[in-house]
């Protein structure tokens, strides 16, 4: 692995003078109009047309190496990919920001301004999405021969918009105006098969042949976004499918024809991929959400081969000497039976040799324990959408449980536990099963949840196949978490231990011996406090809050669920209102409350949290009592372009899932990179960041794992914490009154309910006094600024191990075994 090379800076590949004269051509020549017209949206596209023209002489170049070297490559299938903004990651790769911002600053232009006019690639939920996202920037840094699978949504993940404090949705289209990004590949179109019927046939020499009539073709359109790596050498893609319908097999046509009729799809070729699903954490078990899936893996699949097959025709042997494809989570699960189709039916392998491929090919990344996540799909569904599929589903399944009857002869409980097929009142295909048999590695997201995955998710697999469920920590690309999001902190690492950082995160261990050092905590605060006001500017045009920048600035921002807890943190912020009310000289440190959170639309009590937050938000921000010793800012839609300008502001971070929830984690590196200093449990990731930084610096609380299984082991009562504990009681019973919604008492009763009536299921209030106490150590830290200074540099210093370089490092040393390709120029 070269991943730690030893270069600085990337070199400009052109200059100033050069970049403006390009610029220029693109607003005349692309986009037909002048430097006099323009306004800002028009000089971004000819700012991206420009650099665009480096970016894609480096694609050119990396697929004819790549092709020239007949290399191995990782395929990395993910229904999600939460790419962001484009232009200022291209230009700091290429090491052209610097060079970019001067030529538009002689045409008068501010690059922060067009900066802002590039729309999110919102492709995703949240941390799964955001990750591949890392994972792509990584294979590319680390010139690792490697395509990204998607879907090219028509729209990504909602707006969020708020009106009187409830979350709306809008639709997000962030390609109204055209994406500059994206290469349409006319020549590479694939066609999906989907519904219909099979027929068994029988060949000359009494083989079985099975032929899959389809009741529907769609076409698979790819576009490529180009994945530029840091320092411009590699330029690997990211391919997304749209869906179309087919020129040759019209849906109307052959619905006139009148099979289909009997069982009418009530899918049309263009909705397949039209919006990203918004639900994180919970499986919708909706056919539109199945047929996206196997979608964008069937023309995935076709589009490996074709290219397998240029270089070596119909010579299966070395397929998975070439090829590994990586399953983030189980929503590409659909990938196994459907090469197992291809080779079966189409190339006429022979079943073992056609499952002994599927199972060097494959790999499959585990993201959640949470039940209500793992994906299951009704057979009957399967049957419909893809008959074919769900035969090979059961006879993977017939010899899986041969191989569970050798290893628990007799064991029929053992059977139905670890059967592919749920029986019940409706047989379930478990795509998780599914996942583990065709995968040669598996692997956990943070060293405690693979610990779970092994020992109470998959243990009988892990006794079945030993060594094939591992672990990979996640990481995060500190090119786009740090460089790019933060110049300011980047500008001072540079000059205290060079400019290698970006490529060897480790080095960032070199600022710990500074971290006592007075002068560089000045230095580093300083950073912090511009960071603050330029996220204090923020809050005051989107909320019209007026924030102190000197208060403590606690940032919580993820997706909203029960179990991260968002709710915890709202009790807590109730507690001190209360305390203030109670006495107006209650002694903290002034402090600002930011969350960022979307909630799943069908969401019910997560929409009732981000209500809660607004309407005590408001409130709270009102009351001269409180002498702004609190003020609660909710930044609507959250997104990966607000979370780079709330990371590097952040004080504090927030990380309060129930321990054993949350698998790893991903802000929670992101924002202690940025010298935050972490309020979390002991759960995901945050254990292994507990490692790193210290006791010393960080505030861990609440329950372990084994306390929270052995608590609801012995009875969990809520009730016990509501009436043992006042101020649990008070402000509980705070939510029943209008307080907070004057004229409509019980409007936040719901929050209340969970936590009592519903019986607390992520714990709220057997924590609640243990992150109320951290949250007042908190405080205590703050006030000793040398001390804190200390704290966040320590948590800049120690996050070398969360670069996603190191994550990818593993995966290949783990799981792919692939080498890195030089390019050529
Ligand atoms: O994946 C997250 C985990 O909750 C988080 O702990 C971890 O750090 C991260 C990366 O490994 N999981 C998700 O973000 N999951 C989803 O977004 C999701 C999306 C669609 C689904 C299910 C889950 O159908």
């Amino acid at each position: 692995m070269n991943a730690k090379a030893t270069k600085t800076q990337p070199s400009p590949v052109i200059d100033k003078a050069a970049f403006k004269a390009a610029v220029i051509k693109h607003l005349h020549c692309t986009l037909g109009t002048d430097e006099n017209k323009a306004n800002n949206h028009a000089w971004w596209k000819a700012t991206c047309a420009a650099i665009q023209e480096q970016v894609l002489e480096g694609l050119r170049k990396t697929q004819k190496s790549h092709y020239l070297n007949d290399t191995r490559a990782v395929h990395y299938f993910s229904a999600e990919f939460l790419m962001g903004r484009l232009l200022s990651n291209n230009l700091q790769n290429f090491g052209l920001f610097d060079v970019a911002s001067g030529a538009l600053k002689e045409l008068g232009v501010e690059i922060s301004d067009i900066l802002e006019e590039e729309p999110d690639m919102a492709l995703g939920n949240g941390g799964l999405g955001r990750l591949a996202a890392c994972f792509i920037d990584s294979l590319a840094t680390m010139e690792l021969p490697a395509i990204g699978y998607g879907i090219h949504y028509e729209h990504g993940l909602f707006r969020q918009e708020i009106k009187s404090g409830a979350q709306i949705e809008r639709p997000d289209s962030w390609r109204d105006y055209g994406n500059p990004w994206e290469i349409c590949r006319p020549e590479s179109i694939q066609e999906v098969s989907l519904y219909g019927y099979v027929e068994t046939k029988y060949g000359d020499n009494g083989r079985v042949l099975k032929e899959w009539h389809p009741g529907s073709i769609v076409k698979g359109v790819p576009w490529d976004i180009p994945v530029v790596g840091y320092e411009g050498k590699t330029v690997n893609v990211l391919r997304l499918w749209q869906s179309e319908a087919s020129d040759y097999f019209n849906w109307d046509v052959f619905n006139a024809g009148g099979y289909v009729d009997a069982q009418r799809e009530n899918v049309s070729a263009e909705t397949i991929s039209k919006v990203l699903y918004p639900n994180d954490e919970t499986e919708a078990g909706k056919e539109l959400r199945l047929i996206q899936q196997y979608f964008f893996c069937s023309c995935s699949l076709k589009d490996i081969i074709r290219r397998y097959k240029r270089a070596h025709g119909d010579d299966w042997s070395r397929f998975a000497d070439q090829v590994v494809i990586q399953l983030n989570d189980t929503h590409p699960a659909i990938s196994i039976p459907e090469l197992m189709r291809i080779l079966v039916d189409r190339a006429e392998l022979g079943w073992d040799e056609a499952w002994g491929i599927c199972t060097k090919v494959f790999a499959y990344t585990n993201h959640t324990l949470l039940p209500e996540a793992l994906e299951k799909w009704p057979a009957r569904m399967i049957e419909k959408i893809l008959p074919r599929h769900l035969e090979i589903i059961y006879e993977i399944n017939h010899r899986f449980m041969a191989e569970v009857d050798k290893k628990w002869p007799g064991d029929n409980a053992m059977k139905a536990k670890l059967s592919i097929i749920e029986e019940g009142n409706e047989k379930m295909v478990r795509m998780g099963h599914l996942s583990v048999i065709g995968s040669f590695a598996v692997n956990g997201v943070a060293e405690m949840h693979s610990r779970l995955v092994k020992s109470s998710l998959f243990p009988e697999f892990d006794e079945l196949y030993p060594g094939k469920l591992t672990n990979v920590t996640n990481g995060i690309t500190p090119r786009r978490w740090l460089k790019a999001c933060n110049p300011a902190l980047s500008k001072l690492i540079d000059k205290k231990i060079g400019e290698d950082w970006p490529r060897d995160l480790d080095k960032l261990q070199g600022l710990a011996k500074f971290a006592s050092n007075k002068t560089f905590q000045k230095q580093f605060m300083k950073v912090k406090l511009e960071n603050k006001e330029l996220l204090a500017e923020e809050i005051r045009k989107s909320l019209d809050i007026e924030v102190d920048v000197n208060a403590i600035f606690d940032v919580q921002i993820k997706r909203l669920h029960e179990y991260k807890r968002q709710h915890l943190a709202l009790l807590n912020i109730m507690a001190l209102y209360r305390r203030i009310l109670e006495n107006p000289d209650y002694d903290m440190h002034p402090r600002v409350f930011v969350f960022g959170a979307k909630a799943a639309p069908g969401y019910k009590l997560a929409k009732d949290i981000i209500f809660a937050i607004n309407k005590v938000a408001d409130k709270i921000n009102n009351d001269p009592r409180v002498n702004n010793k609190i003020k609660v800012a909710f930044l609507p839609n959250y997104r990966v372009s607000l979370a780079e300008k709330m990371i590097p502001a952040a004080d504090v971070s927030e990380q309060i899932s129930t321990a054993g929830k949350e698998a790893s984690g991903t802000g929670n590196m992101k924002l202690a990179l940025n010298g935050a200093v972490t309020i979390g449990t002991l759960d995901g990731a945050n254990v292994e960041i507990a490692e790193e930084v210290g006791d010393d610096n960080i505030f861990i609380f609440g329950l372990t794992v084994e306390e929270v299984n052995e608590l609801k082991a012995n009875g969990y009562n809520p009730h016990d914490y509501y009436y043992k504990d006042p101020e649990i009681k008070a402000v509980l019973d705070w939510l029943e009154t209008d307080y907070f919604t004057p004229g409509k008492p019980g409007a936040l009763v719901s929050i209340k309910q969970s936590l009592l009536d519903n019986g607390d299921p992520y714990m709220v209030l057997a924590d609640f006094r243990a992150y109320s106490d951290a949250q007042i150590a908190v405080d205590a830290a703050y006030r000793d600024k040398e001390r804190w200074a200390e704290m966040a540099i320590i948590n800049t210093a120690k996050m070398g191990k969360f670069t996603s370089d190191r994550s990818i490092r593993d995966y290949v040393e783990r799981v792919w075994k692939l080498s890195p390709c030089k390019i050529e120029s």
